[in-house]
């Protein structure tokens, strides 16, 4: 293979059945990238990096999970994948079952998913089913669905998902040479979180490469594990992580504990700057992927959290490309000239 995936670079690392097939769409081996200017307007004095998971094949981190997840499913015969999604789990089964040669059910809720997602699901194949209702009630149902019928969960309340999503924490440590000193991350369902914490901990018993403190973030509007309860309606632009009632959120408040991290919540407005802040830099994230970056933002801001001499590392976990409506909504007033010069003139010598 020119480009292995994840379960071909790290199957010895994995907790899978060996009856899993082994799929592989070259998910994983995604890049750090280095955002000298933004740690500079952060303060500066520490080395900051984003892990760019919107640059798997689907444009998700998801991938990463999918892969394993419906790998397995398959292995035992499974002939129908489902799941409950807020976008990105939806295109990424719909690519794996795909690739696998098996049906994808999605389950979405109604309105309040990306158009980039939703095409990506229907172009992969899947039947997708809008829930005149939240995430939450969509997995609710995921979960009654596959006990009545054959059907395989997808959802990451299947470990299998949490093997194959570990695998960023291995390439984070496997390019860095340790763990870097703190970790800001999304969270939704808490899935990534608690797969991250996974893998840094298995590296770290098998070579002492260190553990880092997380630090989760959730948006305001949806933020249970910061509340303390579930979240009945929850309301963020970041409809990504727009969810009230995480599957693994003790599972992720345990991890950030034992860290010696936290999870803390952003306001909207914080998410959708640091969204620009990043593009602005090269790189285009969908809003819930710069919600990380705008906790690590504001906890340094308030003295929180003390970057100096530190190794941070943010996860941006999906392609701006997903949510392009967000970004032409606040495009207001483009230009519109003749083709001549005349008219051309004022623009190009505008800053
Ligand atoms: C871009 O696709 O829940 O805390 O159904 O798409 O592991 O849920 C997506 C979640 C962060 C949060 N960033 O991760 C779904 C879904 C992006 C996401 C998260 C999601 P988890």
């Amino acid at each position: 293979m020119l480009r292995p995936g994840v379960l071909q670079r790290y199957w010895d690392w994995l907790d899978l059945p060996e009856h899993t097939v082994r799929l592989s769409l070259s998910e994983g081996s995604t890049p750090l990238i280095p955002m000298p200017r933004l740690a500079k307007d952060l303060g500066g004095g520490f080395d900051l990096y984003v892990k760019y998971e919107g640059l798997n094949p689907t444009g998700s981190f998801k991938d990463r999970g999918l892969v394993a997840a419906v790998g397995e499913a398959v292995g035992r015969g499974a002939r129908t994948v489902i799941c409950a999604s807020t976008g990105n789990t939806a295109a990424s089964s719909a690519a794996y079952a795909a690739r696998a040669g098996v049906r994808a059910v999605v389950l979405v809720p109604e309105g309040k998913i990306a158009l980039g997602k939703l095409a990506g699901a229907l172009a992969y194949g899947a039947t997708v089913v809008q829930i005149q209702g939240s995430f939450d009630h969509a997995l609710a149902l995921v979960r009654e669905a596959t006990q009545r019928y054959p059907i395989a969960l997808v959802n990451s309340i299947n470990p299998y998902r949490l093997q194959g999503q570990k695998t960023a924490a291995f390439e984070i440590v496997d390019a860095l040479g340790r763990a870097p000193d703190w970790l800001a991350i999304p969270v939704g369902n808490a899935g990534n979180i608690t797969a991250y914490w996974m893998g840094f901990k298995q590296y770290h018993a098998a070579k002492g490469s260190g553990l880092p403190q997380l630090l989760g973030v959730q948006a305001q509007g949806a933020a249970p594990l910061v509340l303390g309860h579930p979240v009945e309606h929850p309301e963020t632009v970041a409809t990504a992580i727009r969810i009230g009632r995480p599957a693994r959120g003790e599972e992720a408040l345990a991890a950030a504990r034992e860290s010696g991290g936290r999870i803390i919540a952003v306001p909207d407005d914080a998410i959708l700057a640091m969204q620009r802040a990043l593009a602005r830099e090269g790189v285009w994230v969908e809003p819930a992927s710069a919600a990380g970056l705008a906790g690590l933002a504001a906890e340094i801001e308030t003295g929180r959290l003390d970057p100096r001499g530190k190794t941070i590392v943010a996860v941006v976990t999906g392609h701006g490309l997903k949510d392009p409506d967000i970004i032409l909504r606040q495009a207001v007033d483009l230009p519109s000239i003749p083709p001549r010069l005349d008219a051309l003139h004022p623009y190009l010598l505008a800053d």
